[in-house]
């Protein structure tokens, strides 16, 4: 089969880009480099490579046949979205709704969209079940919500299926590590290898559901290649279905890396941080055959490894 990859070239797309191609399928990245990198891809022969912004494309940039899009090309970032609204509207809805309007030119019958565990803001109980109440509390969130909705009116019209992702907190390699909002576990990480102090905020007791990243790819495989009806719209959370506190992830890393230095500092917690989150992860087992292959420690020793 033939796919897009939006954000192919990304931390979380480039692992789909590389699980794709090594199930024997044909790929085509689009991505504008913003904050992807030629050099998270492999060279391939299956492997087409397209630098353009996903909204300024047009359908006789493709010329094959595609079988689905995933699209995670986005700003993925909740400050970014409070420090620019507008752009942030433009790269994570306005880029979605191009996205659909490609789906419908080049006859696309499946969109896989890369939605975020933000849309539900606080969660009211836990495992948090996509049946909760989305009360998304950045415009992030608000972003990834208006998308899906966005993606479900058209599917229905349009006649393509999708299927929406609500990733929980994903980690491991080529995740970046250098802005004080990045993933709280690639800041560990390379503080944990430059010998240098970590900081939690607040007590450390809030918890937080981490997928390693090939789990991930393995996800988004499965919803681009699970059959589904025409015109249905499926919408799965995507984490590990299992709740570790900042605390308990320092005693694994410790564990998992006895000769490297720890030092601990605490400061006050984040305004607008959610305490705990855990997924329920039912929906994505049961329909898309969906089962983390991954644990916290697994994918922590294999992430370090790897450069
Ligand atoms: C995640 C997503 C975010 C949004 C949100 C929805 C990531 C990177 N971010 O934010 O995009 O979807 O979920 O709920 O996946 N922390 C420290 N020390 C540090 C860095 C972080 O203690 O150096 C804490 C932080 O205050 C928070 C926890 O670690 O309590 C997790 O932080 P995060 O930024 O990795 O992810 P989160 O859940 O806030």
């Amino acid at each position: 089969m033939h796919f897009i990859v939006t954000g192919g070239a990304g931390f979380i797309g480039s692992h789909l880009t590389e699980q794709l191609l090594s199930d024997g399928h044909y790929v085509t990245v689009v991505d504008n480099l913003s904050t992807g990198s030629l050099q998270n891809l492999p060279e391939h022969p299956h492997l087409k490579v397209l630098i353009k912004d996903i909204s300024k494309c047009q359908p006789q940039d493709f010329n094959e046949q595609i079988d689905g899009l995933a699209h995670l090309a986005a700003t993925p970032s909740v400050t970014q979205s409070w420090l620019q609204p507008l752009k942030a509207h433009h790269n994570n809805l306005s880029a979605t709704i191009a996205v659909i309007q490609l789906c419908q030119s080049l006859n696309i019958p499946r969109l896989v969209f890369a939605s975020s565990a933000a849309v539900y803001g606080n969660p009211t109980q836990l495992p948090i079940s996509e049946n909760q109440q989305t009360y998304p509390i950045s415009p992030y969130g608000l972003q990834k919500l208006v998308c899906e909705q966005y993606a479900k009116l058209f599917a229905k019209q349009l006649g393509f299926s999708f299927v929406g992702l609500r990733l929980f907190n994903v980690f491991g390699p080529r995740q970046q590590p250098n802005s004080p909002y990045s993933g709280v576990i690639s800041i560990f990480v390379n503080a944990m290898q430059q010998g240098l102090p970590i900081t939690i905020y607040g007590d450390g007791t809030q918890t937080r559901d981490f997928i390693y990243v090939k789990d991930v790819a393995n996800g988004f495989t499965k919803a681009l290649t699970t059959h589904l009806k025409s015109g249905s719209s499926l919408i799965c959370n995507l984490g590990n279905g299992k709740n570790t506190s900042l605390v308990e992830l320092v005693d694994i890393l410790k564990t998992c890396f006895p000769k490297h230095q720890l030092a601990t500092n605490f400061m006050p917690a984040r305004p607008g941080d959610i305490q705990h989150s855990q997924a329920d992860i039912s929906n994505a087992s049961s329909i898309l055959n969906f089962k983390p292959q991954w644990s916290l420690k697994s994918g922590l020793e294999f992430f370090v490894e790897v450069p």
